[in-house]
């Protein structure tokens, strides 16, 4: 017998909806990559009949330092709902999350599809504005502990995505200085570099990578990169910025 998609997507939505950690589900079941995106897909989908609405698609490990942190070694994407925007300044709660991890980004919308192999210019091309972001994540597996199957089954630990000002997409990406800090204090600095070389790539990416399971990136989404540097770990009372050289800043903060 097959493994129970259906049950495992309802497992890892329920645990995100009351923020409880669970076991990895690779530990109980055996199940393919692509068996993980049919799960992601699935609880997605329960997130869009409580009537949420996809906004985008967000890159995970286009980075080494992404990589080293959770010792998985391929990129992986998930969706994006609208139920996991904050706005630009606003506070969360911090109950709301198991263990909650932030890590500075590039967010691109995109103002026409992408879809299949494309270059660098015909992903910029499709780009309406670009921002400076931080992604919320938080694995809903113990200990942030997981394999590329789990994680991926797991909405890529996508939790909360948080994007600034828009910015014209006239100006090269390629390396731009970027500096998150909690509350006035850097404590990750990278640059946009360590995002495929260029971010334009993660792009490059998402598009390949959706189409391989039968979706297209759509006029109106947000792609979001990937984190520049390691995550780090949220607590209460956190103020967080990040900010990316030309493109400005960013921030959130956590009660507490
Ligand atoms: C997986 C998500 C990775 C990124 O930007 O690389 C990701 C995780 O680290 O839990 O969002
Ligand atoms: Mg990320």
């Amino acid at each position: 017998m097959g493994v129970d998609l259906d049950k495992l997507a309802k497992t890892v939505d329920e645990a995100a909806r009351s923020a409880t950690a669970i076991p990895q589900l690779s530990e109980s079941e055996n199940f393919s990559l692509d068996e993980a995106y049919e799960i992601q897909a699935k609880s997605i989908q329960r997130r869009f009949d409580r009537g949420e609405v996809r906004v985008g698609m967000k890159m995970g490990f286009t980075s080494r330092a992404k990589m080293v942190q959770m010792g998985v070694d391929d990129m992986i994407w998930g969706r994006l709902t609208d139920g996991m925007l904050v706005e630009d300044g606003d506070v969360i709660d911090f109950a709301q999350y198991v263990h909650p991890r932030v890590e500075p980004e590039v967010a691109f919308l995109l103002k026409a599809p992408l879809e299949g192999p494309v270059t660098p210019i015909q992903a910029m091309a499709a780009v309406e504005a670009m921002a400076p972001a931080l992604e919320i994540i938080d694995s809903r597996y113990k200990d942030f502990k997981f394999s590329v199957e789990d994680v991926v089954a797991d909405n890529s630990s996508s939790s909360g995505f948080v994007v600034g000002n828009w910015c014209q997409p006239d100006q090269d990406i390629a390396n731009r200085g970027m500096v998150m800090e909690f509350n006035g204090r850097p404590v990750q600095i990278g640059s946009s570099a360590a995002i495929l070389g260029n971010p334009a790539r993660s792009l490059v990416t998402a598009s390949r990578m959706v189409t391989e399971h039968g979706e297209r990136l759509e006029a109106g989404w947000i792609v979001m990169a990937g984190g520049a540097t390691a995550a780090e770990a949220l607590s209460p009372g956190v103020s967080v910025r990040n900010t990316v050289e030309g493109l400005g800043k960013v921030g959130f903060g956590v009660t507490g």
